[in-house]
C-alpha cells in the first residue's frame, strides 16, 4: 500500500563554488526531486550520497515541495532556524543524525498537531570543520511553538548541548555575527 505525506517535499542539491569564480548563489542551488509518499522518499534515499558522502561545501536542503530553500522566499523571509553544528569528528555518524530528522520533518513529528505547519525545510551544510544541520521555520516570534520544534530537533538529532534558533533576517544582514533569538 502507499503511504501518502502531508505535503509534498523537494530536495536540491548546492554546488560547492567553484574556487576564484564568484558565482551567484542562486546559481548554485537546484532541485533534484520530489516526492510525497513515503514509498518515493526512500527511493530517493536509497539511491542518493549520504551525508558523509558530500563534499565539502555540497549541501542538501530539503524543502516542503513549492518552497525554494532560500531567505527571499515568502514562506522564509519573516522567519528563522534552528541550528547545530557537528565537529569533524561525527564522520558517518551524521547520516543517522541527518536521517532521523528528515524523517521528522516529512513526517510531522517536530511539531503539534496545528493546522498549519511552520517548518518549511532542512538544510545539510557540509563544511571543512564539521556539519551544520538547520531547521527552517517560516515564523520567528512564536517563543513557545518555537521551543517545542527545537526541543525535538536536539532530540532527533541527539544533542545535549544548546542549540540556537536565529532569525533569517538577521542571517542577511550581518552574516556569521549574529545573536541568538531563542535557546533550548
Ligand atoms: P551558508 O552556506 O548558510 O553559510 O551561506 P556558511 O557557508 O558560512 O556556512 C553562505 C553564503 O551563501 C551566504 O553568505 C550567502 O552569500 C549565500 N546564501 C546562503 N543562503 C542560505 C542564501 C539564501 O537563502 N539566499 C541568498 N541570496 N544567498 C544565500
Amino acid at each position: 500500500s502507499i503511504h501518502p505525506l502531508s505535503t509534498g517535499w523537494s530536495l536540491w542539491y548546492i554546488k560547492p563554488q567553484t574556487s576564484g569564480l564568484k558565482e551567484n548563489w542562486k546559481d548554485l542551488v537546484s532541485e533534484v526531486i520530489s516526492f510525497d509518499t513515503v514509498e518515493d522518499f526512500w527511493g530517493v534515499y536509497n539511491n542518493i550520497p549520504k551525508a558523509s558522502e558530500l563534499p565539502i561545501k555540497g549541501d542538501y536542503a530539503l524543502f516542503r515541495k513549492g518552497i525554494k530553500p532560500e531567505w527571499e522566499e515568502e514562506e522564509n523571509k519573516d522567519g528563522g532556524k534552528w541550528s547545530y553544528v557537528f565537529n569533524k569528528t561525527i564522520k558517518q555518524a551524521i547520516d543517522e543524525k541527518w536521517l532521523n530528522i528528515v524523517l521528522g520533518s516529512i513526517g510531522e513529528t517536530l511539531e503539534e498537531d496545528e493546522e498549519e505547519s511552520v517548518v518549511t525545510g532542512l538544510f545539510l551544510n557540509i563544511r571543512k570543520n564539521g556539519v551544520r544541520v538547520e531547521l527552517w521555520t517560516k515564523i520567528s516570534e512564536d517563543e513557545e511553538k518555537l521551543k517545542i520544534i527545537g526541543s525535538r530537533f536536539k532530540e532527533l538529532l541527539g544533542v545535549t548541548a544548546n542549540v540556537e534558533f536565529t532569525k533569517h533576517s538577521e542571517s542577511m544582514n550581518k552574516g556569521a555575527s549574529r545573536d541568538a533569538k531563542y535557546t533550548v
